[in-house]
């Protein structure tokens, strides 16, 4: 059969890093392999990369029995929206919808234009489906919601599965995928979970409890494949295991493989390893994004972080003694005061990571936080665009909402646009990617400035 992928552009009321932060479909390139591997002829097509965004074209030209679409961030009006035009085009297509999305809420896709919503993907469960629609049968499928059997599932959910991605799918588009100064760069996932218990964190949920590790030897033979000289490492903690590391390292090393790494780290992973940061640096570990989260021992506590704020500055010096970046994750609690952003902001001057990233706190139904702020929430959970990271969804307790994004406003400005931030940029990155950076930036502060205009909802 012939299956067309597709990953939809961002809908352009959801909050999003998309303008300096966008890498390739992974997901849509593991489903390639799977379905290449089952025999079926498979074009991938990437609207984020691409302009014209032109989706009959493709049904014309490429005439596909299927369409799948790839849902990644909380956007379901999009993916609804190509559905339901790939059905109009021709109502024998059998349409999909599969991604990170659909495995947190499939629900949002049961629509008369959406045939099967995969809540998780194995190549077993492919392979079930593409039979199916072959033969034209109606069984349930363990992690597949059918709208001929109205979406319903008895059978017990399971794991996705990491499948070796199909990079050449996504060939004419990989020049343009780019991490904030990093262009262009590949993803890759060498594990899954995590081994800390942070209260706002959803990865676990998605990713399984404990830390399922893939192979060391078989994720270096796919880094050495990778025709981008970044590579970014998505997985919650690259730096838990330091056998496995130093077999990392060991490989590189054997191999020859010079690239530069970007991945995320725990404090307490970190400091742990403290004696592997000067080869991890020699081998190209370039920044660690580091969940730094606050200025506080009490919220970080609240967050059931692993680790204090002593920790934290242990760590972010750890990195800056071997050279390598510390890019901080901090969130913004609904219950600061104007006091807590003043010192939040004479903390990040003490501490100096080279970049800072903001995200309001967001108590996802998958965290234990839902409970806890479900009455004070902006949006309802089923407003699914504002629950994409971007946005304030907590009314704030000690000020307006208006006055909040304006302090959040306060807070971000300096924390981009510092010497250190300053420095660390114009010596990492080309002329033309430091430009890209302030105009991803000054998109994000375009959406503050208008939140806090309209003083939303209160
Ligand atoms: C890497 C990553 C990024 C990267 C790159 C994303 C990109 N490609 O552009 C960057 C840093 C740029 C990023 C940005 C954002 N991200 Co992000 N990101 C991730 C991360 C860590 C991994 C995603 C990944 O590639 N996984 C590996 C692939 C293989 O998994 P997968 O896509 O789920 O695919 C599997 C199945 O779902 C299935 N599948 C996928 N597609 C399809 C299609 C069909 C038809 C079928 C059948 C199956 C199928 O096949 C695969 C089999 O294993 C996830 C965390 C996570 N565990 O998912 C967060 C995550 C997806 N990101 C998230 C968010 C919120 C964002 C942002 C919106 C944040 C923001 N406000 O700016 C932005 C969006 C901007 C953008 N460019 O998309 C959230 C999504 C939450 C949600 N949906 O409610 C997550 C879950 C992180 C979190 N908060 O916990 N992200």
């Amino acid at each position: 059969m012939k299956v067309l992928l597709v990953r939809p552009h961002i809908n352009k009321k959801i909050t999003t890093v998309k303008k300096f932060m966008f890498g390739e479909p992974l997901g849509i390139e593991c489903v390639t392999t799977i379905l290449k591997e089952l025999g079926h002829e498979v074009l991938l097509v990437d609207f984020m990369a691409e302009s014209h965004r032109n989706l009959v074209k493709y049904l014309k030209e490429f005439k596909p029995d299927v369409v799948g679409f790839t849902s990644q961030c909380s956007d379901i009006t999009n993916v609804l929206y190509l559905a339901e035009k790939t059905k109009k085009y021709n109502h024998k297509i059998t349409v999909i919808v599969g991604g990170i999305q659909a495995t947190i809420t499939p629900e949002a896709y049961f629509n008369r234009h959406v045939d099967y919503v995969f809540k998780t993907t194995t190549r077993e469960n492919y392979k079930a489906l593409m039979e199916q629609i072959e033969n034209k049968t109606d069984e349930e499928i363990m992690g597949i919601f059918s709208k001929k059997l109205q979406y319903q599932s008895t059978l017990p959910s399971c794991q996705n599965e990491y499948v070796k991605p199909d990079r050449e799918a996504s060939r004419k588009y990989r020049h343009k995928y780019k991490y904030g100064g990093y262009q262009p760069y590949a993803t890759i996932q060498t594990s899954y979970g995590c081994r800390n218990h942070c209260t706002f964190c959803i990865r676990r949920k998605l990713e399984g409890p404990g830390v399922t590790e893939r192979p060391i030897d078989e994720v270096v033979k796919e880094i050495a494949e990778l025709k981008e000289d970044t590579v970014m490492i998505c997985d919650s903690d690259f730096l838990i295991n330091e056998e496995r590391l130093n077999q990392f390292l060991d490989l590189l090393e054997e191999n020859n493989i010079h690239k530069t790494y970007i991945c995320y780290g725990s404090v307490n992973s970190i400091l742990e390893k403290e004696g592997l940061f000067e080869r991890l640096s020699k081998n190209g570990v370039k920044a660690v994004i580091v969940g730094l989260e606050s200025f506080s021992d009490a919220f970080l506590k609240s967050y059931n972080k692993s680790a204090s704020l002593d920790d934290n500055y242990k760590a972010v010096q750890v990195l800056k003694k071997n050279g390598i970046a510390t890019w901080g994750t901090f969130i913004l609690h609904p219950d600061f005061s104007k006091e807590d952003f003043k010192t939040f902001r004479k903390y990040l001057r003490y501490l100096k990571p080279e970049m800072i990233s903001f995200t309001p706190l967001v108590p996802h139904f998958l965290t234990p936080l839902y409970k806890q702020y479900e009455d004070r929430l902006i949006y309802p959970r089923d407003d699914y665009e504002k629950w994409s990271f971007g946005d304030v969804i907590i009314y704030p307790s000690k000020m307006s909402l208006r006055r909040y994004y304006f302090e959040v406003l306060k807070i971000g400005v300096p924390a981009n646009f510092n010497l250190c931030t300053i420095k660390y940029c114009l010596r990492t990155f080309s002329f033309k990617q430091n430009f890209g950076l302030i105009f991803g930036f000054d998109q994000i502060l375009k959406v503050y400035i208008k939140n806090m205009f309209k003083g939303s909802k209160q």
